[in-house]
């Protein structure tokens, strides 16, 4: 038995953060979250799962007219087999004011109390709970059952979970009783990165289906999960996105030439339309590093960015250039006297970083931005610290002698 667990489709969405939509032609971006949509379906039929979870956030927002309620009224029906819903933050029940009366193979969860549905086909039991309203500070969690005996148990579940960048009204609650809960799988919804946060039991946000932005990069879809036997045996992630999104950098240090860096572009653009399964890309490129072009680029940034877009059409397949960012810098020499006056700076910057309240304050600082890191990077060790002193004072001492930081 297989089912698909989906969250945050935020139908009808705009993009955003586009800084120019230029040469992107419409049909890359229009109704993309409707065709990712779509793609969740195909897939469901494909894969012939007995049903669909989706976490919360199917609508971005109340409904600018019925059309997408009937859209996703359609989409359902073509499912054909039974869909749970939970509402999110952007879809809770006090946000949506039209409704329309969704197909009998679609459940959404009360927002009232928590609710248990069950699938005996399938052995299943779902339970569930939606957003009355916009804000939920307490921990929906707590008011979901014990497990069902001899069945299998999914709690479905819009929530921050316990992520410390996010705001605490989005149904916080804690991975650990989650796991303590006794369920089989808790899909859940609301944190647009794929994140595996526990293994048996298996504590999954799936991610959102579709990139609306240009920092929601990479392969974005759904979580296929199959049950043998009352048990879990496998996870799967399954990109549907219609487009990606990419942040590419470029290394420009030591080009002497604009010729050189669209070269240089044009290998890193490959690279990333190679990553992007064949689907259309939007990149936002970064140029870095010390170049004599420095001045005539930042003088020029439109012909820059116009090379940019002639590299980019010139690796094949869909990449778009939505915006080019310059953070390159002249490989100047810096005087001598600014050396010396910037070098006396040096033992007292390097002994501020031995200060053990420093220290702390620093450790406490990288632990909160981990935190925000998806795939969680592990935050830096005081020995850490001690070995990234000298780059710090690197970039520092080139503030301070007036060349912008790498
Ligand atoms: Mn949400």
């Amino acid at each position: 038995m297989k089912f698909l667990h989906a969250a945050d489709i935020h139908l009808d969405s705009a993009l955003s953060g586009i800084r120019h939509f230029g040469d992107i032609p419409a049909h890359v971006t229009r109704d993309c979250t409707r065709r990712a949509l779509a793609n969740v379906i195909d897939l469901a039929i494909a894969e012939d799962v007995a049903f669909v979870v989706i976490a919360g956030d199917l609508y971005d927002s109340d409904w600018r007219d019925f059309s997408t309620g009937l859209f996703v009224a359609g989409e359902m029906r073509r499912l054909g087999r039974p869909c749970f819903l939970v509402r999110g933050n952007h879809d809770a029940q006090s946000v949506i004011t039209r409704t329309l009366e969704p197909p009998p193979n679609v459940h959404v969860f009360s927002s009232l109390k928590t609710e248990t549905m069950r699938l005996d086909e399938f052995g299943v039991v779902l339970h569930g709970r939606s957003f009355p309203n916009r804000a939920v500070p307490e921990d929906l969690s707590l008011t979901y059952p014990a497990p069902v005996a001899g069945r299998l148990n999914i709690g479905v579940l819009h929530t921050s979970a316990d992520d410390p960048g996010e705001h605490a009204t989005y149904a916080p609650c804690a991975v650990e009783s989650l796991a303590a809960k006794g369920y089989d799988y808790w899909a859940l919804g609301h944190i647009h990165q794929r994140r595996v946060l526990h293994e048996r039991p298996f504590i999954v946000f799936p991610g959102n289906i579709q990139g609306r932005h240009p920092n929601e990069t990479g392969a974005k879809g759904v979580t296929l999960v199959e049950a043998r036997d009352g048990r879990i045996v496998g996870l799967e992630h399954r990109s549907i996105d219609v487009l990606r999104w990419a942040q590419v950098g470029v290394d420009a240090s030591g080009a002497e030439t604009v010729a050189d860096i669209a070269t240089r572009a044009r290998l890193a653009l490959t690279a990333a339309r190679d990553e992007a399964e064949g689907r259309p890309l939007i990149v936002r490129l970064t140029l870095a590093g010390a170049t004599t072009c420095h001045a005539a680029m930042l003088a020029e940034p439109d012909a820059i960015e116009a090379e940019m877009r002639n590299a980019a059409a010139s690796v094949g397949g869909d990449v778009f250039i939505e915006r080019v960012r310059l953070q390159t810098r002249l490989p100047t020499a810096l005087a001598a006297a600014d050396l010396d006056a910037v070098a006396q700076l040096r033992a007292p910057f390097l002994a501020g970083l031995d200060d053990p309240e420093i220290c702390t304050r620093l450790l406490d600082d990288f632990a909160a931005l981990a935190g925000l890191i998806p795939g969680r990077a592990a935050p830096p060790t005081r020995d850490d610290l001690a070995t990234l002193s000298e780059e710090a004072w690197q970039m520092v001492a080139q503030a301070l002698a007036g060349e912008p930081a790498p």
